[in-house]
């Protein structure tokens, strides 16, 4: 991933699709907009062209009111169904909270016999001689199913952070005294990393985010032994 211009894979599945083909879509457009508006300050600036004749042009004055309108109205639809699929939680199947503290991350949910647990998630050194990336991995992962509907809860208990994935297509404040709640489906087992997306005090970059995606059956076994 290191040099990549574009974004991550992802593994959000649909919300993921949507928002990265938006994101094209979008880049697109303002290429167009720039190249054409670049072509016309280049031209009325450098080239020995008048345009003091240019007058009542109805036509024109209709064009460049409604073609930027029209543009608008384009790019609405696709960003509107996307802010909806963002905050549309559907039916979770299993939902945990993410707290964020200065500084490190808590995740928080209930086990296989009803007890809630609190797992803390400090970043973890690089030096124990299992390969880790620096900066970015923790002692304690956070644990996920894979193709199961989720929600995951954000909150705080003393700043603003936020708790973001980028591979998932996941960026939510978390605010305190409030939870925020965000659906998630991931269709892939791995590894997600993230770090707090929201400057949060002098060891904001120390606060990684690590969430491992595997599949349900491996899954339950692991919220079995998951002690309080
Ligand atoms: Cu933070």
């Amino acid at each position: 991933m290191y040099g990549s211009k574009v974004f991550q894979d992802w593994f959000y599945r649909d919300v993921g699709d949507a928002l990265n083909s938006f994101y094209h879509n979008m880049m697109l457009v303002a290429v167009f907009i720039i190249s054409l508006v670049g072509y016309f300050l280049f031209r009325i600036n450098f080239c020995s062209v008048s345009y003091r004749s240019f007058k009542h042009q109805n036509v024109l004055e209709w064009v460049w009111t409604v073609v930027p309108m029209l543009i608008l109205a384009v790019l609405w639809v696709p960003s509107v169904r996307n802010l909806y699929l963002m905050n549309h939680i559907g039916e979770p199947k299993w939902s945990f909270k993410a707290v964020g503290h200065q500084w490190y991350w808590t995740y928080e949910f209930v086990n296989k016999k009803y007890q809630e647990v609190v797992l803390e998630s400090y970043m973890d050194n690089i030096d124990d001689g299992n390969f880790k990336y620096r900066l970015l991995d923790v002692d304690q992962r956070m644990v996920a199913p894979v193709n199961l509907q989720l929600r995951v809860l954000v909150s705080s208990v003393d700043v603003l952070h936020s708790f973001s994935l980028p591979s998932c297509m996941l960026k939510v404040d978390a605010i305190p005294g409030r939870m925020t709640q965000t659906p998630l489906l991931v269709d892939k087992s791995g590894v997600v990393y993230g770090q707090c997306s929201e400057l949060c005090g002098v060891n904001h970059s120390f606060m990684p985010i690590v969430v491992e995606f595997i599949p349900v059956s491996s899954f339950l076994e692991w919220l079995k032994v998951t002690e309080v």
